[in-house]
């Protein structure tokens, strides 16, 4: 396999503890050896006999280029859609009262067990597509829609799918726990003691990634939440948690005591639900999109976290209900103007620890070792990223080495 030169360029390496903000390189060259980085650094530093191996020399003519983004959060693969839903908010209904009257998730979930395998297919690639044009190149697909046995696979089969068929790395997360379906109505219990029966039937399909519950309470409760937890544990399955979006029902603590990778949402963190999480290593996923779509007034506290240094992520929350987008350069822009976040704060949110709340290490920063997997825009400075909306500066994905 021939090494590759990328040349004339500004390099965004995104660099914990970098010199220069966002770890910018000004007249970078990075070498590419099949799917990984072997070597980043200002082009005047390039060690000539490296130069001479190279075969193939790609001028990026002056672009700027990122590490690859990464969504780390979605609910991508779903059914339907709930534009009446959202008009019903509009005159007045909250999201809550929606979700006990059973509309909300359930009305989803009607719709996507309703679909068959190549419906969900041809409706969730749409959003798919969309990701791509703008730099994704790892995002995580929850399922949760289907919420038995037959629909949870069928949605987790098409998320693979996806990624096998578009060149994008899909990490699956079990969200069997998101919601109570009809069936069970009234038998939380009941229906969770069905969500562990079908987690290791999952996992052994090799459909699992992570797995996440939503803790609310129109939902699951930490003591059922853990239940669900201790048998990822006994699989050997990452965890993450919807927590604190809606209510403080102390969620964030219970998933930094079983080590979970990241909190989701987060508006209604606590100061304990903070330190519990730094303690744990745990990073916050911030979803704005979603704040946004629920016109929420409460923000997540984003000085606290700063205050106990938990890492920050950044994330669409692609879903039908709360947050129905597929733009992750609008949720930078949203990151800083709802949120507060710095754009190098926001940038950093949608990679290096967008892995980091996915439990990958080998992606989200340029830099020898990495994976090669990064995006060529049409800009001069990284916080332009974040700054203008609708801009389409996009120019080229490069994945796993490979121009896409
Ligand atoms: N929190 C959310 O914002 C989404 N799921 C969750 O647990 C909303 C899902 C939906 O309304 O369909
Ligand atoms: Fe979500």
């Amino acid at each position: 396999m021939s090494l590759q030169l990328w040349t004339n360029c500004r390099v965004a390496t995104m660099q914990a503890d970098a010199a220069q903000a966002y770890g910018l390189i000004e007249d970078a060259a990075m070498v590419v050896d099949a799917g990984q980085l072997q070597w980043v650094g200002p082009r005047s530093g390039l060690p000539s006999t490296l130069q001479q191996r190279c075969d193939v020399v790609h001028d990026a003519h002056g672009a700027l280029i990122t590490p690859g983004l990464i969504d780390c959060h979605t609910h991508l693969v779903y059914g339907g859609d709930r534009a009446l839903e959202f008009e019903l908010r509009l005159k007045g209904a909250s999201y809550e009262d929606i979700a006990r009257q059973g509309g909300g998730i359930a009305s989803t979930v009607q719709a996507t067990r309703n679909a068959t395998p190549d419906e969900l297919l041809q409706q969730s690639q749409r959003r798919l597509l969309a990701l791509l044009a703008e730099g994704v190149t790892t995002l995580e697909i929850k399922s949760g829609y289907g919420l038995a046995l037959l629909h949870e696979r069928k949605t987790l089969q098409v998320a693979r799918l996806l990624g096998e068929m578009h060149g994008v790395d899909v990490r699956t997360t079990f969200l069997g726990a998101h919601a109570v379906p009809p069936e069970f109505a009234g038998r939380t219990d009941a229906y969770m003691d069905e969500v562990l029966r079908i987690l290791p039937l999952l996992h052994a399909e090799g459909l699992v990634d992570a797995v996440d519950a939503f803790c609310e309470r129109i939902a699951f409760n930490p003591a059922q939440v853990a239940r669900l937890f201790a048998q990822a544990r006994r699989l050997n399955l990452p965890v993450k948690l919807h927590a604190e979006q809606l209510s403080d029902s102390g969620g964030a603590q219970l998933a930094a005591s079983f080590g979970a990778i990241s909190c989701d949402h987060l508006e209604w963190l606590s100061d304990e639900g903070a330190a519990a999480m730094a303690a744990a290593g745990t990073v916050a996923v911030l979803l704005p999109g979603a704040f946004y779509f629920l016109r929420e007034s409460r923000m997540p506290p984003v000085d606290l976290l700063r205050q106990h240094r938990v890492p920050m992520a950044v994330s669409t929350d692609c879903n039908p209900g709360t947050s129905p987008c597929s733009s992750l350069l609008l949720m930078l822009n949203m990151a800083c103007t709802l949120f507060r976040l710095t754009p190098e704060e926001a940038l950093t949110g949608v990679t290096r620890h967008a892995a980091q709340a996915l439990g990958l290490r080998d992606r989200g920063v340029l830099a020898a070792g990495m994976r090669a997997d990064f995006v060529l825009w049409d800009l001069q400075h990284p916080a332009q990223l974040s700054y203008a909306l609708g801009a389409r500066p996009f120019v080229q994905t490069v994945f796993n080495g490979q121009p896409r």
